[in-house]
Parts: C-alpha cells; structure tokens; sequence
C-alpha cells in the first residue's frame, strides 16, 4: 500500500465491522479519518488507536444517519479542511428482522429504509457538492448480493439493497461529469455485528448463521474497498460482488467447507 498523506476519507458506521476494518486500511495507506457513527466511545477508541499506528489525523462524527438535519448540520460544521472529502464510503446500514412479509414489523421497515436508503442519500447530498466543485472525488457505497437477489423472509433488507445498487447507477450517471467516481461493492455473507443486529442482540441465533461456516471478514471487504479506490484517475471499477466461497448465492445455498 502507497502512502497518500493529506487525503481524506469518510467512513459512515466505522464502529464496528466493515466500517471499523475500511478506517484500518486507509489509515494505513496514510490517510486522514472523518468517521461517523452514533456509538461515539467506539469510534475514540479506533481513532486513538489508528492515530498512534499509522500517525494519521482523525475527526468523528457522533451521527445517527437517518436525521437529515444533523447530517447536513454535522457537515456544514466541520472545519473546512475536513469537508475536503477524496473518498465517501457509505457503509452505514442494518437488517432487522427475518420475517416473512405479512407478519413484518412496521418499525424494523422502517430502520432498514430510513437508514439504508434515507441516510445513504442524506450523506451524499452533504458530501458530493464538495466534490463537484472539487471536481473530484470516489463514493464508494456499501450494497449487498441482497441488493442483487432476493432470499426467503430478506423482503425489506433486500428492497433497500436494490436501492443502493439503483442509487449507485444514477449517482454514477449524475456525478459523471462532475469527475466523481461511483462504485458499489456488494458483499455476501461477513462476520460482522450484522447479525447480532438483525436479530436484535440475540447472540445465539447471530453465532448459528455462521455456525460450520466460512464466511467473508470484515477485512475481505476492506481490501476490495481500498482496491477500487487506489485505482488509477482513468480506471473506474463500477460494480464488485464479493462472496465467501462457500456461498453459492443469496439463499445460503452453501456447503459445509
Ligand atoms: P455492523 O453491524 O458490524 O456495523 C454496522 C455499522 O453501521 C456500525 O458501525 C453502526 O454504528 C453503523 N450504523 C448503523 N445504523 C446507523 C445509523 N443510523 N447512523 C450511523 N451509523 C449507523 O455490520 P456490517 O459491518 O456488516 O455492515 C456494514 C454495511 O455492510 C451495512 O450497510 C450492511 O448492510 C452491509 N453488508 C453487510 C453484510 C454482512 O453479511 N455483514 C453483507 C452485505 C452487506 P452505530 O451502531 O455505532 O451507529
Ligand atoms: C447482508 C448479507 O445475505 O444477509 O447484506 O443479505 S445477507
């Protein structure tokens, strides 16, 4: 990894999973951190502990995405320098819930939309007038093969996954002449808190969806994520579906390693 001193990504939900694993990567590529989440002490301690390795600059951002109002007021605060954004990666999502849809929760539809759908957009629209006046810039957004097929009970997680896969083609066709790159990379299953998180904190039922599995890590995702942005002025990668090898595809069609 080249070092790229002075440039700074942004990284929404860094406090955990792949989020946490992009900041390492381009901490360690040299460069500066604006990572947002709402659990503000876990991104201290990864921002602490980052600027110690890799002697790199961090801002965070203690930031529920869904609320439009605090993300354009969160931004527009920010010190000049650091809304010099060279690369958005939109991370921050969720599932909740694997219910088949006549007996979803409102709620659950709700946090998966406002967050996947709402809170990718409002963080765009923040950033992205930055860029275009830079005339430069890479959003990289965080998709999903949900956002590719749909699998039994994924209903509303997969709707909102199409979303970001339809909302990446037309930033990249919006943004195009703006010099902004736009990619997704959509992953299959990763040992994350995801999980843990759908299934609202029951760590039983998370452990057994990668039980006698070999499921991607967060880190997986944070090379390919750190690949398409390290790519040449003149290379776009559009589009990456990133499987473990033991998932054939959306419905765990899978083999036991
Ligand atoms: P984790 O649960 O480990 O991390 C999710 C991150 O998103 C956390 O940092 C969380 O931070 C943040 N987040 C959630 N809601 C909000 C919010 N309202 N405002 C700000 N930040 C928020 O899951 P993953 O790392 O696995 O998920 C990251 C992305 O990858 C998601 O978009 C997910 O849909 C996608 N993905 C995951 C896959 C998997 O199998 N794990 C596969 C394909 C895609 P905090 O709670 O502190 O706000
Ligand atoms: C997360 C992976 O297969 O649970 O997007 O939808 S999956």
């Amino acid at each position: 990894i080249t070092s790229m001193s002075n440039k700074i990504v942004f990284i929404t939900g860094a406090s955990a999973g792949i989020g946490e694993a992009c900041a390492e990567v381009f901490a360690r590529a040299g460069y500066n951190l604006l990572l947002a989440a709402r659990r503000i002490n876990r991104l201290e301690e990864l921002a602490a502990r980052l600027e110690e390795a890799y002697g790199i600059d961090t801002h965070l951002l203690a930031l529920d995405v869904r609320n439009a109002e605090d993300v354009f007021s969160s931004f527009s605060n920010l010190p000049g320098s650091w809304q010099q954004i060279d690369v958005l990666v939109n991370n921050a999502g969720l599932s909740q819930g694997l219910d088949p849809i006549h007996e979803g929760d409102v709620g659950d539809w709700d946090r998966m939309i406002d967050t996947n759908i709402k809170g990718l957009l409002y963080v765009t629209r923040a950033v992205a007038p930055i860029m275009a006046a830079r005339q430069q810039g890479h959003i990289i957004n965080i998709g999903s093969i949900a956002g590719k097929e749909v699998y039994p009970n994924g209903n509303v997680y997969c709707a909102t996954k199409h979303a970001v896969d339809a909302l990446t083609k037309g930033m990249r066709i919006d943004l195009l002449h703006q010099h902004i790159k736009v990619t997704a990379i959509h992953p299959g299953m990763v040992e994350t808190e995801f999980s843990e998180v759908r299934f609202k904190g029951d760590k039983q039922r998370a452990a057994a969806v990668y039980q006698n599995l070999e499921p991607l890590i967060a880190a997986d995702i944070a090379e390919a994520v750190w690949f398409v942005a390290s790519r040449p002025k003149h290379v776009n990668i559009n589009d990456m579906l990133i499987m473990p090898t033991i998932q054939a595809s959306a419905t765990l069609v899978v083999r036991e390693n």
